[in-house]
């Protein structure tokens, strides 16, 4: 074996076909016609895409030349202009849409407000208004700081509308972070509001604003949304209520067409080092990447009511709450507040309620169902779900089989969607009438999408080895540039293997040509010369019906290279014992082999997790390893959990 390939530890050999009913009113329901399409994206991409460009948006001027590729910068519908926005909204007006819900809304406290697609597009047109009013236009940068409420959605596309640049800055954030993205891109103007609902306490966004617009010199205005009622601070000349605003301007905005290549928004995100990098998109082909998978991948129709847990602050949210669904005409139900508030059922009792039919969350939340137990699932319905999606993380096939029979009762396919904030859109993801599917595989690729899993060499390893997950040729929703710093853009994705975009991932091919992502290549685990991804041990770990959580990293080790630390939080009503340290460290022998076998097993409360979930174990690493905690930390959710697992260490 070569030490340059990931050792695979997986046994999971399941498949689950799509039914027959579900295929029959699938938007794409033949494998052939999948297979007919897909072959036809990458071996005549510019005949595929130009295609798909005019039949799935609308244009105010078309396009020449659907792809303009000078590696690594690529433009896509040169020569083509459209306004984002009028493609989410004012296309669906005039149309039997335009009296449906476009946003249904609940808040945590349990309030609902629906906005109608003609509803939607007034405020949208509104809140343009408004931003032109503060001096906002083509090319400015607007950051968004803001609860999940629909005024976070009307905010961005009232910036899409007027060729604005929003970047959304997650609302769980601290001052120090708002600062360092808005002084980055040197936004004019923040939105915000008087706070929102988190587990039935306010969160302070407009303190946190106060503190950093002290030190950005860039912001001329802050606009303030009431949504709690929460007393704040405003400051004169500088700080704004939205009610205010929107009550002096007209209800009608005369969009114009912008060119495709319109930048329409930075989103910062967490490098392993360094600062965090501002990946931008584009408008036309962002829009198409995000509208096309909406379609397949979702199997969007009219009657739809589509739940995607994610907020706005992640790429999940800005491309599968906002544009994706809405460029659709789909219903979208968004919801403010946390998954057990008031209880550990609220998203199935709202499922219920709403009638959702698609549900789209992390395997991160669907480990917390489990650990909060059955019995909460048990007491709704959920009869109306009829696809379930899966996006963040590898899912782990025990997640993967609760969620497909607690959930999905096992009539729901399960779309596991691999893609990245620099994808813009989904790459990888079974079509849900078509991919037979694999517990903990996110299967084939999309359209015009072209895996490859390649050794240090650059070559491709054989099938069912591990190695590192490339993507050969351009696709419409890719990142362009990060935001003023072009140089770091080419190192970080375009470096590794010329000509190849670099995901960062670990993955392998199967026999089948399916594709498994075991974790960031930088996780990899180095044991006696063999390299294991981080998801299938840990994978392995919450397979013990003790465990809920688990998180593995590598400690520096004379003898082995690397000793496996494993960091276990325990199902609700269990005991963390040593006899279960040893139980636990035994199963992951028994499971995929001694050499697996974990050195240490520590027993936490919390892991350390970004926003949308993910274990940073580059913390992990530190800890483990017995040192301070360096490096960016402002993209953690809870630092608190930190300094629990280090108390923990002295
Ligand atoms: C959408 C999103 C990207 C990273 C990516 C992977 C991991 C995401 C899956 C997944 C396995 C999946 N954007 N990842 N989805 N790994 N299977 N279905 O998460 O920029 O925040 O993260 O997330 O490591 O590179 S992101």
């Amino acid at each position: 074996m070569s030490d340059q390939t990931i050792t695979s530890v997986s046994r999971e050999h399941r498949v689950f076909r799509p039914s027959a009913e579900f295929q029959r009113q699938a938007n794409l329901g033949s494998y052939s016609a999948y297979k007919k399409l897909y072959a036809e994206s990458v071996n005549a991409p510019e005949k595929f895409w130009t295609r798909q460009g005019k039949e799935l948006l609308s244009w105010r001027k078309p396009f020449k030349q659907a792809l303009r590729w000078k590696l690594p910068h690529a433009k896509w519908f040169v020569g083509g202009q459209l306004n984002v926005a009028e493609n989410c909204l004012d296309r669906h007006l005039g149309t039997a849409r335009e009296n449906k819900a476009a946003i249904i809304f609940e808040g945590e406290p349990g309030d609902i407000r629906t906005l109608t697609y003609k509803q939607l597009h007034r405020e949208v047109c509104r809140f343009a208004n408004v931003l032109a009013k503060l001096e906002v236009s083509k090319g400015d940068r607007v950051a968004i700081y803001m609860p999940m409420v629909p005024e976070a959605a009307i905010a961005m596309l009232a910036c899409a509308r007027l060729g604005a640049i929003h970047t959304v800055i997650f609302g769980g954030f601290s001052s120090e972070a708002i600062k360092d993205r808005v002084n980055d891109c040197q936004a004019k103007v923040v939105i915000t509001a008087d706070g929102g609902w988190r587990r039935g306490k306010v969160v302070e966004l407009k303190s946190n604003v106060d503190r950093a617009v002290a030190a950005t010199p860039s912001v001329k205005s802050v606009v303030v949304l009431k949504r709690t009622g929460n007393p704040v601070t405003m400051t004169e000349g500088r700080d704004l209520w939205w009610h205010d605003l929107v009550a002096q301007v007209p209800a009608e905005h005369k969009a114009r067409g912008f060119d495709s290549e319109n930048p329409l928004f930075i989103l910062y995100t967490s490098g392993s080092t360094g600062k965090p990098k501002g990946v931008l998109h584009t408008s036309a082909g962002y829009l198409l990447g995000t509208t096309i998978t909406s379609k397949y991948v979702f199997d969007l129709k009219d009657t739809d009511v589509y739940f995607c847990t994610a907020d706005i602050g992640w790429i999940t949210g800005h491309s599968y709450v906002v544009y994706g669904p809405l460029a659709n005409g789909a219903t979208v139900l968004m919801y403010e507040g946390a998954p057990n508030q008031p209880g550990p059922d609220r998203f199935w009792e709202m499922i219920d309620r709403h009638g959702v039919t698609i549900f789209y969350t992390a395997p991160t939340a669907i480990r917390a169902f489990m650990r909060w137990g059955d019995d909460h699932v048990k007491k709704h319905s959920l009869r109306s779900l009829r696809l379930l999606g899966s996006v963040g993380e590898p899912i782990n096939p025990e997640a993967w089989m609760w969620y497909h029979t607690l959930i999905g009762k096992k009539r729901c396919p399960i779309v596991d969607t691999w893609w990245q904030t620099e994808t813009g859109a989904i790459m990888v993801s079974p079509l849900p009438g078509v991919t037979p599917t694999k517990p903990g595989s996110c299967t084939l690729p999309f359209f015009g999408v072209i895996p490859k899993v390649l050794d240090e060499a650059g070559k491709e390893v054989p099938r069912g080895s591990g190695g590192k997950l490339f993507l050969k040729s351009p696709w419409p929703s890719m990142l362009r540039t990060l935001w003023g710093d072009d140089e770091r853009f080419k190192r970080q994705y375009w470096s590794e293997l010329p000509g190849y975009y670099f995901a960062g991932d670990g993955a392998r091919i199967d026999e089948d040509g399916y594709l498994w992502v075991v974790g960031r290549i930088d996780d990899v685990l180095n044991v006696s010369g063999h390299r294991i991804g981080t998801a299938e041990v840990e994978s392995a770990l919450v397979s013990h019906p003790s465990v809920a959580e688990a998180a593995v990293v590598g400690r520096p080790d004379e003898l082995k290279g690397q000793a496996l630390v494993v960091f276990v939080i325990v199902k609700t009503g269990i005991e963390a014992t040593k006899e279960l340290r040893e139980e636990l460290r035994s199963h992951v022998a028994k499971e995929i082999g001694s050499l697996a076998r974990p050195d240490d097993v520590r027993f936490a409360a919390g892991l350390p997790k970004t926003r949308s979930g993910k274990i940073m174990r580059r913390i992990l690493k530190e800890i483990a390893a017995g040192g301070e905690v360096k490096g960016d930390t402002t993209t953690l959710e809870d630092f608190s959990v930190v300094a629990a697992l280090q108390a923990q260490e002295e």
